[in-house]
């Protein structure tokens, strides 16, 4: 009876919390004391923290920052808080995401560069690390109930499937609930949605009025509403990442047509309207120069009237993009506000790195043809499209000469170490303790102080362990000292910036930088540095590097500390963005399948394939998918429509190879199967994968041939995968609806991919 002898025992009495000490556990109820351990806690007064990330939001953008989109809510926030006009970043997604959640440099929690450019070291393997617990774990772990929505990218490639480990999905890393995507970017008016560790399908289509900023904050609002219904008052943690304004560039047309005519005075002409108002605001010092036009961008009055009416329609689409994302911002802070939580929630608002170079110099209809490394698009090609720009037929994005006017007054973009890529708005609203509301703090930040700055606000620490593991101490310093001290001495002194090879380090309000090109052969003691005095030439627009070689030498010494203390070395300029081949050999698939997402697809880029599926159709017959890949902006798929079967193959969103059987579909049970033969290998420089002969078959028989050619270089897509029975969100071919479901009983389909 050995159970009994314990509980007989003094010492077995159980302490579940460490506050039971009087529980007592006897042989009945009558002989014991019964204790309910207490819930934990968050500080008495902590307050609700709603923490905002746009993305690929530049410094000179947003209203309250100078820039020319009208932001009326956020510049609420900016209003009843503290502008921080000396924020940094990272130059990249995935990495300013990784210090906004752990307070660590992104190399120091494995995130050196995007998480879908893994590599097998310890600072860029693509997942963050365990030892550095998130701001949602660290508050969970409090008491607070925890709501993640939006866009993730802290999850590698490898873990992005259902066969993942998921303790990288954001509820694996300290959020109750998630409602978002996990890629660098999704259709935002078919976005891929995960719900807790689930894709689900959007709740409407664009036609019915849906766009992912909308459903978002709905989704925000119906989390805080469930929890404070069930206990008012208990403090959460919101973070909120919009897809906005990374591309693709959506947003409903009235937010797009509001800016009609808007730019078209030009991005040389917005950039000098944005620095004046950023001066007269004070968000920059009266002495800044505009440095000269970035590398390569022309000139607006040099362009032709057609460039003109692109490109300003471009920025259009962006701003009204950026429009409509404040308006949902507003959406939320009225409801917080009508519901009395405004004056206890600290809301922190940024951007995850400057505006976006990657529609290149013309902008681009499809952000999928950069990600395949397709040549820049034509402006007569790009004027063929631009009445749909920023609606469902378009994954856009606008040309450099908007981004480099987004990022006034600096130099260069997003993934480049200068200014431009890193220096971002950051609005932090608390009225609670801001009083000095509506001012501008100039001390240097940067993203790893965020969270620093959340454990102060709510009153705790950051745990030494975390479930168990020994936790690296948070790197940021809080910039809670600045909330009533405008004129304090910075309380950092030194960051250092890597990124795809570029580097950078600022120490004491001095930075050396240099610009690494990227994938150009590690060559890294070839680059130049630049020095520039920050206190004096607040947009890097004088180097001083040929007047002070000691002080460029003494920072790259310190460059070099800085990297070998968080992981940052080996330097690495290669993009890893190469998708690799999917799995080859023989896949049975039934319908029912949740999506599979590359890299996890079977290679149908390189190899031969075959697709064969059972069916059986009823007398009246049946249509619908078969197999897809993809959607509208590359992909393939085999379906059956007019008792007919057909192969598409979508090249990248530019052109189809198509297929129709020159016999119906027969009634009754059948295979109906696809062949694709290899004639010609993959071949970059033509951008296209294996071209080969495709062969319709209807149990055995040949039905159809034609070339399938070119093909999609690189990558379908990040957001749509293989599905069997359906092609969800956008559809492959125009020809069908999505996602139009197969009619028929579709028993199985087998791919088997050769050698
Ligand atoms: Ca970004
Ligand atoms: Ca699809």
């Amino acid at each position: 009876m050995l159970v009994i002898q314990s509980a007989n025992n003094e010492s077995a009495s159980v302490s579940q919390s460490g506050s039971c000490e009087g529980q007592k556990i006897g042989l009945t109820y009558k002989d014991s004391v019964a204790c309910y351990p207490e819930r934990v806690q968050p500080p008495k007064g902590a307050p609700n923290v709603v923490y905002i990330v746009l993305d690929d939001v530049g410094f000179g953008q947003i209203g309250s920052f100078g820039g020319p989109v009208e932001t009326p809510n956020i510049d609420r926030l900016a209003e009843g808080g503290l502008r921080y006009s000396n924020f940094h970043t990272t130059a990249l997604c995935s990495p300013s995401r990784a210090c906004f959640m752990t307070g660590r440099n992104h190399h120091s929690t494995g995130i050196g560069a995007l998480t879908d450019m893994a590599v097998g070291f310890p600072g860029y393997n693509g997942n963050l690390s365990h030892n550095t617990a998130t701001i949602a774990e660290m508050l969970q772990s409090v008491g607070y109930n925890t709501f993640g929505l939006g866009k993730w990218h802290l999850v590698s490639f490898a873990d992005i499937n259902y066969d993942a480990s998921f303790d990288n999905w954001p509820t694996g890393r300290g959020f109750d609930h998630f409602y978002g995507f996990l890629p660098a970017q999704t259709n935002q008016w078919y976005p891929d949605l995960v719900r807790d560790t689930t894709h689900i399908d959007p709740p409407a289509t664009p036609e019915e009025g849906y766009h992912l900023s909308n459903d978002l904050v709905d989704q925000a609002i119906k989390y805080v509403d469930d929890q404070q219904s069930a206990e008012k008052g208990k403090p959460y943690f919101m973070y909120l990442a919009f897809g906005a304004c990374h591309s693709p560039h959506h947003a409903p047309r009235e937010y797009i047509d509001k800016y009609a005519g808007k730019f078209d005075q030009g991005w040389d002409a917005v950039r000098n309207e944005t620095l004046a108002r950023q001066k007269e605001m004070g968000i920059v010092p009266e002495n800044t120069d505009l440095p000269p036009r970035n590398p390569g961008v022309k000139a607006w009055d040099s362009l032709s009237d057609d460039e003109k009416e692109l490109f300003a329609r471009m920025m259009e689409v962006y701003a009204g993009f950026l429009d409509h994302t404040d308006e949902q911002i507003g959406r939320l802070i009225d409801y917080l506000d009508e519901t009395d939580q405004l004056n206890n929630t600290m809301i922190i608002l940024t951007s995850d790195n400057g505006a976006s170079m990657e529609g290149g110099m013309n902008g681009s209809f499809s952000e999928y043809l950069m990600l395949n490394l397709m040549p820049a698009e034509n402006v007569s090609f790009l004027q063929s499209k631009m009445d749909e720009l920023g609606g469902p037929m378009t994954f856009s994005h606008y040309p450099e000469g908007w981004s480099m006017a987004g990022n006034t007054p600096f130099k260069l973009y997003k993934q480049w170490t200068h200014e431009g890529g890193v220096h971002d708005p950051l609005i932090i609203y608390y009225p609670k303790e801001i009083t000095d509301q509506g001012a501008v703090r100039t001390q240097f930040t940067h993203a790893i102080d965020v969270v620093p700055t959340i454990l102060e606000v709510v009153g705790i620490e950051a745990p030494e362990t975390y479930k168990g593991i020994p936790q690296k101490p948070i790197e940021g310093v809080s910039m809670a000292y600045t909330f009533d001290q405008p004129d304090a001495a910075n309380q950092k002194s030194v960051q250092y910036f890597s990124m795809w090879g570029s580097r950078g380090l600022w120490y004491d309000n001095w930075k050396a930088v240099t610009m690494h090109p990227h994938e150009s052969g590690g060559n890294f003691d070839q680059d130049v540095w630049e020095l520039y005095n920050l206190s004096q030439d607040f947009s890097e627009a004088h180097d001083l590097a040929a007047e002070n070689p000691d002080k460029v030498q003494e920072l790259v010494e310190r460059w070099w500390a800085e990297a070998g203390k968080y992981n940052v070395l080996p330097l690495d300029d290669r993009a890893h963005m190469d998708v690799p081949p999917g799995p080859k050999g023989k896949f049975t698939y039934y319908p029912g399948m949740a999506t599979i997402y590359e890299p996890g697809i079977p290679d149908t880029k390189y190899s031969s394939y075959t697709i064969n599926a059972d069916v059986n159709i009823t007398e009246e017959g049946a249509e619908g998918v078969i197999l897809s890949i993809g959607g509208r902006f590359g992909g393939l798929t085999l379906y059956v429509q007019d008792e007919h079967l057909v192969f598409d193959c979508n090249y990248v969103g530019l052109s189809h190879s198509t297929i129709i059987s020159d016999e119906e579909v027969p009634a009754g049970e059948s295979t109906l199967g696809f062949s694709f033969e290899k004639t010609g290998e993959a071949d970059p420089i033509n951008h296209t994968a294996a071209i080969g002969t495709g062969t319709l078959l209807i149990n055995g028989k040949e039905v159809g041939k034609g070339t399938i050619a070119p093909t999609t270089p690189a990558r379908y897509s990040w957001e749509e995968g293989l599905e069997i029975g359906k092609d969800r969100l956008t559809p492959v071919t125009e020809s069908y609806m999505g996602p139009f479901e197969f009619t028929g009983t579709l028993k199985k389909v087998v791919l088997e991919v050769k050698d």
